[in-house]
């Protein structure tokens, strides 16, 4: 794919070799998706969202994304949703369930409108796989990558990866990441699953009523670094803190805007980018 960029990008999106401990850099080529998916008038729109924990106990927020899917984002070139779609994901032997398959139908009819549907996996819902991904039409991004979105390039995260602080939770993170931890935890039947997540639920609930706002937030030295290994692109986008902000870095000398997306629990909110810049949009 990169052979369709020109030398100076791509070459400005080499990893940085001095920090072997970070990931090399990932380009979606958004900027030039295949003609054939391009939507007449709205090439130049990118929405984002994050943590709207669908679940089949919240319908208004259902209702609300629904309309979502079949209004707003219609009009746009592409649709990065940035982790934590849903309350939890045991499993995709799970789509069978009328409440996910409602989603996937109105995913699936919005991408066939030629809309680009991204999905990167948050904390509650990295066992989304290519049984989701496929049903729906939508492209499963790694966190973190890179676009370039209107000439700007945009690191795009979940955020949690970012949360060095809680020690405990990036403890608990490192061991379900695993794939081999994750490819036993799928042998289980699909109700042992539930019933396990249930439990890690009030686990964690039990455990963030004692960690203070500082600890769940970011970490500054983090996220610079970040910023550093991915060649100080013009924007940060992520979720997973559930405190939607626009932050602005400066670091060595250069200029990053770092937009925190918001959740869905009481109202719906959207980032747009266009010709105009960057907005964040309530429902
Ligand atoms: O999600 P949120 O924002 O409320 O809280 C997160 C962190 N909590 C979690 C846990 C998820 O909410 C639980 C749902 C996961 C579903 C995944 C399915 C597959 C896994 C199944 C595992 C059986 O992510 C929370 C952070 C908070 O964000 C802010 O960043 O603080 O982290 C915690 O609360 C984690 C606790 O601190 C540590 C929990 C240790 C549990 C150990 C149990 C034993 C291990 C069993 C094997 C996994
Ligand atoms: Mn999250």
């Amino acid at each position: 794919m990169a052979q369709h960029r020109d030398k100076s990008a791509a070459d400005s999106l080499k990893p940085d070799l001095s920090r072997p401990d970070l990931p090399p850099p990932k380009l979606s080529l958004t900027d030039s998706p295949n003609p054939s998916l391009l939507k007449a008038g709205s090439s130049d729109t990118y929405l984002f969202i994050s943590d709207l924990h669908l679940c089949a106990s919240r319908p208004h927020i259902t209702i609300a994304f629904l309309d979502f899917l079949q209004t707003t984002a219609t009009r746009a070139r592409a649709l990065y949703i940035l982790g934590d779609l849903f309350e939890y994901w045991a499993g995709d032997d799970d789509i069978d369930d009328i409440f996910h398959q409602q989603v996937i139908t109105a995913f699936r009819a919005l991408a066939d409108t030629g809309v680009q549907l991204f999905l990167m996996h948050g904390n509650r819902d990295f066992l989304i796989n290519q049984g989701f991904c496929s049903a729906a039409k939508i492209t499963l991004l790694n966190d973190p990558t890179l676009v370039v979105l209107n000439g700007k390039k945009a690191l795009l995260s979940h955020g949690d990866d970012l949360c060095t602080d809680d020690i405990a939770y990036q403890s608990f993170r490192h061991q379900v990441r695993d794939k081999n931890w994750q490819a036993e935890f799928l042998k289980l039947p699909l109700q042992t699953r539930k019933k396990q997540i249930k439990a890690i639920r009030t686990r964690s609930e039990q455990e963030k009523s004692q960690k203070s706002a500082q600890i769940m937030d970011v970490n500054v030295d983090t996220v610079n670094a970040l910023l550093q290994a991915y060649h100080y692109p013009e924007l940060l986008i992520h979720g997973h803190t559930h405190r939607p902000n626009q932050h602005q870095i400066q670091l060595d000398g250069r200029h990053i805007t770092r937009w925190v997306l918001g959740d869905w629990y009481e109202q719906g909110s959207y980032l747009v980018c266009d010709q105009n810049g960057f907005k964040s949009v309530g429902l």
